[in-house]
């Protein structure tokens, strides 16, 4: 097929701006952004070399967001739209990424932002953010899942918006990233693999295809293939998980509040969701830094896992033999390496401290 990307408004203004007529936003709506969206769409060789022949993978980089992960495209919305519906405070649970977004936003529009995170599994680069950008932060003695029923009950105690993915909004503004491949692709890919934790952003994917092969934009949609990490796996398991464990911290989430909606975009568009385990997600990690040059948080790495595992299963092949042609897949990578730098220094060994000696220094670095 014929490759025509379409070309995005230059200079770069934003997802609302970039897609108003998909968006519910009106002359009225005052827009507080931070020029999130329009992040890179790496081919990556590594991966198309692992899938075999006839594949080619993209990788997109949601962690060059403002922020800092995929968030920032559905709080420009869920806060512009709280600023137009005169809110005077935003609230959110967050595993660290929503929370660092939304207090970001937040400080942007004058709002107050209040955030209740699990204490102690938030990555550090996280809470760091939420802190300077002055959020009311409560660490709460509790899982992801009990601060988000904590959430619930507080905005019904007080006039406070949620800025979480069951706020409508979010998941209309992230559909944009959705668009974003269509245009840089000339098409949509064949295959769209994400890591699922609230579910909320494969939710918002799936409808952002669906709408722009409504408008005539593209002509196919992608197969919808989503990853949860194995301790943290309620749609796998088809339960809720009371006590979800994982090192990818961002999805250790075991009562996603779009369940439904996870469900329905991989059925609809005849994929699935799997899960890996804490190794393959952190090999897939180390894999994206070590050759590629793209540092993710561990959690992003879950959707990487996961194509590598289909690819050792020769899922691929049998899936490019059924559509005799090069496969287009497009792995998502939801938030930035530097989010959690304690992980990176976990998984690599740490240098020593030398002695400024060249001889030193030289056997030390391989320099022989
Ligand atoms: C890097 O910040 O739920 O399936 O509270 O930070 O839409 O939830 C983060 C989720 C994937 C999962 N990758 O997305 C939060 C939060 C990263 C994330 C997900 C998250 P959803």
């Amino acid at each position: 097929m014929a490759r025509s990307a379409a070309r995005h408004p230059y200079p770069w203004p934003g997802v609302i701006e970039a897609y108003r007529s998909y968006l519910p936003v009106s002359a009225k709506t005052p827009i507080v952004t931070l020029l999130e969206g329009n992040t890179p769409l790496i081919r990556s060789r590594v991966l198309s070399r692992r899938v075999g022949a006839s594949a080619e993978v993209y990788l997109k980089y949601e962690g060059m967001n403002p922020t800092g992960s995929f968030k920032d495209r559905g709080m420009t919305l869920a806060i512009s739209k709280a600023v137009e519906e005169k809110s005077a405070a935003v609230l959110c649970a967050s595993t660290g990424n929503t929370s660092a977004s939304a207090s970001a936003y937040a400080a942007r529009a004058g709002l107050r932002s209040i955030v209740l995170i699990p204490s102690g599994a938030i990555a550090l680069g996280k809470l760091s953010q939420a802190l300077i950008h002055g959020a009311r932060i409560a660490s709460v003695e509790a899982n992801f899942d009990a601060c988000l029923a904590l959430v619930k009950s507080l905005a019904q105690m007080h006039p406070i918006t949620i800025v979480n993915s069951i706020n409508p909004y979010r998941i209309e503004g992230q559909k944009t990233c959705a668009f974003e491949i269509c245009d840089a692709l000339g098409r949509a890919p064949d295959i769209h693999i994400t890591p699922v934790g609230n579910a909320g952003n494969i939710t918002a994917q799936w409808r952002g295809y669906r709408e722009y092969r409504a408008n005539g934009k593209t002509r196919t949609l992608p197969t919808m293939l989503g990853f949860q990490a194995e301790g943290a796996a309620p749609l796998v398991k088809g339960k809720i998980i009371a006590n979800p464990k994982t090192i990818a911290t961002a999805i250790k989430i075991g009562n996603p509040a779009s369940w439904q909606g996870a469900i329905s975009a991989s059925e609809e568009s005849h994929g699935f969701i799997r899960a890996v385990s804490d190794r393959e997600i952190l090999d897939a990690y180390r894999l994206l830094a070590a050759e590629d040059g793209v540092f993710v948080e561990p959690a992003s790495a879950a959707s990487v896992a996961g194509l590598l595992k289909l690819a050792h299963a020769g899922y691929f092949k049998s899936a490019a033999a059924r559509r005799r042609s090069r496969l287009v897949i497009v792995c998502i990578v939801t938030g930035h390496g530097l989010k959690d730098p304690e992980r990176a220094i976990k998984s690599i060994r740490v240098p020593k401290p030398l002695p400024p000696s060249l001889s030193a220094i030289s056997k030390a670095v391989g320099l022989h």
